[in-house]
């Protein structure tokens, strides 16, 4: 087989991560005359334009599916969801990746799993385009909060300066994902921080984003990214915990800590991710999850 149809997937909520990633690597392998497609589930918000516009989709019968950031079969939307044992490559860098690829590119090191990509295209002989470095710039420095989390290390500070100097607009790609808001966006914020709740001290902060404020706000998926840092933005906050109300009537939890680990946290409930972001899903109502939620982080704080 000459796996000339290349299917790249994404995960549910796909991030700047997973959008830039799938970008990158289409563009860079069509570059080598392959047939490729990248897919994602859901509406993105409209910052996505500057990468997505100059996207064409393509329609064949995929000989060869690679899966960037993501960490298990899990993740993957119910539209690929199907295609979890047929992976044949998983680019990531969660070090949670349980390996359900034929083969993994795996670099938990990495802030981004863009600049796994980056190195991948430049691997097979790909040309690092502008585009093709906006698409890893939208991966890198949104997973790095713009190069303020504490997963940014040395390297991706070196990567944004290559970037830069092969003519990626970071200035323009930072207003659009990091300044600009939707009128949604901003409309969400105004009735999450009015159900703001703190306790042990302030050291522990929880959000609640229900789908009653996601329909009366308007807010896509997309439109809420980046959200669930912003109860550990609170002073004196150790952790911040986002609960985000989904379809199915289950919680997905975001755990952000300052050096807690988060992903033993999660863990407790099936969940998992970075040393200090985190995340996993919760049935039950809002005030129980609060309740063992704050157990376990006492625990975590006692040890
Ligand atoms: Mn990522």
């Amino acid at each position: 087989m000459e796996m000339d149809k290349i299917l790249i997937l994404t995960h549910n909520l796909p991030d700047g991560d997973a959008i830039g990633s799938a970008l990158a690597l289409t563009a860079g392998l069509r570059q080598k005359g392959k047939k490729v497609r990248a897919t994602w589930s859901g509406e993105l918000s409209s910052c996505y334009h500057v990468l997505t516009d100059s996207y064409v989709d393509e329609d064949f019968v995929p000989e060869y599916i690679v899966s960037v950031d993501i960490a298990g079969t899990h993740l993957l939307p119910k539209e690929t969801r199907h295609l979890g044992d047929r992976v044949d490559l998983a680019i990531d860098h969660h070090g949670t990746n349980t390996g359900f690829a034929k083969e993994s590119l795996v670099i938990a090191r990495s802030a981004s799993c863009a600049e796994i990509v980056m190195d991948v295209i430049t691997e097979f002989g790909g040309e690092i385009t502008p585009y093709i470095g906006s698409c890893v710039y939208v991966g890198l420095s949104t997973d790095t909060g713009c190069f303020r989390f504490n997963n940014t290390n040395p390297e991706s500070h070196m990567r944004a300066a290559q970037l830069a100097m092969l003519g990626v607009d970071i200035a323009n790609l930072n207003q659009l994902f990091f300044e600009q808001k939707s009128r949604a966006r901003i409309e969400i914020e105004r009735r999450v921080l009015d159900g703001i709740e703190f306790t042990e001290g302030g050291k522990i902060c929880f959000i609640t984003i229900t789908r009653e404020m996601m329909d009366q706000t308007g807010c896509l998926e997309s439109d809420i990214e980046g959200l669930a840092s912003l109860p550990k933005s609170v002073e004196g906050v150790e952790a911040g915990i986002t609960l985000r109300e989904r379809p199915n009537g289950n919680w997905k939890i975001s755990v952000r800590t300052k050096y807690l680990n988060a992903a033993k946290i999660c863990s407790y409930f099936g969940g998992g991710g970075h040393t200090f972001a985190a995340g996993c899903e919760c049935s039950g109502t809002p005030f129980d999850i609060k309740v063992a939620m704050v157990k376990l982080i006492k625990q975590e704080m006692d040890s």
